[in-house]
């Protein structure tokens, strides 16, 4: 399929998804999660063989492209929408799991990255007090909201007037609250660096730490058996231990609205690219970080799906 081979606009990936629910109404349907801050639909997908009516399966949600610029992590969205209901090799994760997935969170900031910025990471609010347009809509979620972040418009971790200023955080946050009760596992994916990172953005492992861990690792040494040469092994840990300090995260959220799992994946970036070099996209890399990534999505999927 072509359009999983290079990096979509907003308006073929929407087409797309309507493409797919159309052809496949009995598992598939293109939800609406409101406006953007621009007025653009939040498209996501619902993907169940028991259209969410079977209390006793897992529901694991997953979205991309939070950060604009993190192009990569889109095509490996829509590869695993692919694996699921076109070219379905492994039935029992579309069975046994129903899946809510989100290529676009961040559908403004997308759209600019392609027509203005190309390293634009926030969405395209300007409604505050400050020059500077973009709220960071990973530190915009009403979890220990302000504590690692800026509060200045102008810097990339700008977290918001307030927790859930933002209409796409907002979205998210409905869609976890509604399926609570059932949420197992959150995906995040994002780019770049190789990791699978878990909470809580402070530092300070959840009850659920230990297990958490296991769970990365496992992901994670699937990703590496498949993975490309000439990338490192993933990194797997707490993301203020691995990474940096951070609030009001859609990860830490997640935990919050009911999910035990709750992941931020790292993809790979740009071969030797440093820098915001990483962002770049080299196109022939597609196909094998969107194969890769899947083999991880899998085992999280199996792995709350066997617990349940
Ligand atoms: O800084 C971020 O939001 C993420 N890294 S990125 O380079 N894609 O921007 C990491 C977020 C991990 N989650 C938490 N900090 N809770
Ligand atoms: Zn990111």
């Amino acid at each position: 399929n072509e359009i999983l081979t290079r990096i979509p606009t907003y308006e073929e990936v929407a087409a797309y998804l309507q493409e797919i629910a159309r052809t496949y109404p009995d598992i598939v349907s293109l939800e609406n999660g409101g406006k953007s801050f621009e007025g653009r639909d939040i498209w996501y997908l619902k993907i169940s063989t028991t259209k969410f009516q079977d209390p006793s399966k897992p529901v694991v949600f997953m979205q991309s492209l939070l950060h604009a610029r993190e192009w990569i992590t889109l095509p490996a969205t829509l590869y695993a929408i692919h694996k699921l209901v076109v070219d379905v090799s492994e039935r029992d994760v579309l069975q046994d799991v129903d899946w809510i997935i989100m290529p676009i969170a961040n559908p403004d900031g997308y759209v600019f990255s392609h027509a203005e910025s190309r390293f634009w990471r926030k969405n395209r609010a300007n409604n505050f007090v400050g020059i500077c347009a973009g709220v960071d809509l990973n530190r915009n979620f009403d979890v220990n909201w302000g504590e690692a972040s800026s509060s200045i418009s102008c810097m990339d971790t700008f977290h918001g007037p307030q927790p859930f200023s933002e209409p796409e955080t907002r979205a998210i946050r409905d869609i976890m609250l509604e399926h609570g009760d059932r949420l197992e596992l959150f995906l995040d994916i994002h780019s770049f660096g190789s990791m699978i990172l878990f909470g809580h953005g402070n530092g300070v492992l959840p009850p659920n730490g230990l297990i958490l861990n296991l769970l990365g690792v496992q992901m994670a040494q699937a990703i590496d058996a498949v993975k490309a040469d000439f990338n490192p092994n993933y990194v797997v840990g707490n993301v203020a231990h691995v990474l940096y300090d951070a609030s009001g995260s859609a990860m830490d959220y997640a935990k919050v609205a009911g999910a035990p799992f709750a992941y931020t994946y790292e993809l790979p970036g740009l071969r030797l690219g440093v820098g915001a070099f990483g962002f770049l996209v080299d196109p022939s890399f597609i196909p094998q970080g969107s194969m890769e990534t899947w083999e991880g999505i899998k085992v999280g999927a199996r792995f709350v799906r066997d617990l349940r």
